[in-house]
């Protein structure tokens, strides 16, 4: 499609959530092309919250976080910005400001790429509607082209913009699937998984060692690649089935052994590394301890981090809080939570 713009001035903004994936990409092939495909929870109250003012201009850019002026990330902005504008060359005929603020306390060690990153993008598929005379029809291909540019900034932000659970990656056991966008799960999710509730332990909140990039790419040479994407997309088919059938304990199963396999690969790596702390292991342990003799539904994920997911159905919320507040929290940074859950994906805003 030629796209015709009528460039003028305008105000976009749009909040969009974090998620937390259950079956981990780690690893691309080329650019921003995953090596397996993931699948995840699109979070609720960790979002990101972006504004874009535009008007007609050469590109140039101001960026704000939280109100003050960081250059750091205008760079990394402005380099993304070149590398989409073949595809969006609007973008070099405005300049934008642009604001972006997090929900989620600053550094507190959650990983924000993949809601900033998708917000953005929703933003700038936002101006390219208001400004093409040919607009873009709403609803799937706007989700879609959002979802392929969030990919480009950040492979997990491809994820972020449905809503409940979605998967990003060409698998047999996904139809229409893509390593271009995410989509969203289509098939019917066994009520079991209902509002799913995400409760963030914030063990350390301080800066990790080994970004993600760096980490994806150490995945290049790892001795068991090869394996770890095979057994990605068998855990995969795994966890669609769990999903349609509400099996928790094939369900707690695949999610444990895919947050531990992700730690195994980085340790695994050359240099190996650990980004898990003391307490992401008690955490863990007593997460597992109290499962067996509880009887109690809910199980640990983990994301590049130390922090730690506790994952839990709406029914089993009074069982797993009281033990998360009496045995969790005494093992987080300065006893920060986030309770978090299953959201129903991007708003914009204005
Ligand atoms: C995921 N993570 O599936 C995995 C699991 C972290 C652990 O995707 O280089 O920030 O921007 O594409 O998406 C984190 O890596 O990496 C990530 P880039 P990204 O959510």
């Amino acid at each position: 499609m030629k796209t015709d713009y009528s460039i003028k001035s305008g105000l976009v903004s749009w909040q969009s959530p974090s998620n937390i994936a259950l079956i981990k990409y780690w690893g691309k092939k080329g650019f921003q092309i995953p090596a397996n495909a993931s699948l995840s929870i699109t979070l609720s109250e960790s979002v990101t919250r972006t504004k874009i003012e535009y008007r007609p201009g050469t590109g140039k850019m101001l960026f704000y976080f939280e109100d003050k002026k960081n250059q750091a990330f205008a760079g990394k902005i402005a380099k993304y910005m070149e590398i989409i504008a073949d595809e969006l060359p609007y973008v070099k005929y405005l300049d934008f400001e642009i604001q972006s603020r997090n929900t989620f306390p600053h550094s507190a060690g959650i990983a924000s790429s993949a809601s900033a990153m998708s917000a953005l993008a929703l933003c700038l598929c936002s101006i390219e509607n208001d400004i093409s005379k040919n607009n873009l029809e709403e609803n799937k291909n706007f989700y879609q082209r959002a979802s392929h540019f969030a990919r480009i900034g950040s492979g997990s932000a491809s994820r972020s913009v449905y809503g409940k659970l979605s998967s990003w990656g060409k698998s047999e056991f996904i139809p229409d699937s893509s390593d271009l966008f995410a989509s969203p799960v289509q098939f019917t999710v066994h009520p079991f998984f209902e509002n799913f509730q995400d409760t963030i332990l914030i063990v350390s909140k301080g800066e990790k060692k080994v970004s993600s990039s760096a980490g994806h790419g150490l995945m290049k040479e790892n001795p068991f690649a090869r394996s770890r994407y095979s057994q990605a997309s068998a855990n995969l088919a795994k966890l669609i089935h769990a999903l349609k059938t509400g099996n928790s304990e094939d369900f707690i199963a695949i999610v444990e052994n895919e947050a531990l396999t992700l730690h195994g690969m980085m340790m695994a790596s050359n240099p190996g590394y650990i980004l898990m702390k003391p307490n992401t292991v008690a955490i863990i342990k007593k997460i597992q301890d109290f499962r067996e003799q509880s009887g109690v539904n809910l199980c640990f994920t983990l994301d590049a981090g130390p922090n730690v997911h506790v994952l839990y159905p709406e029914t089993e919320r009074a069982g797993a809080g009281a033990f998360i507040e009496q045995e969790l929290k005494p093992l987080c940074e300065a006893g920060q939570i986030i309770y978090d859950k299953m959201g129903n994906g991007p708003q914009r805003i204005n």
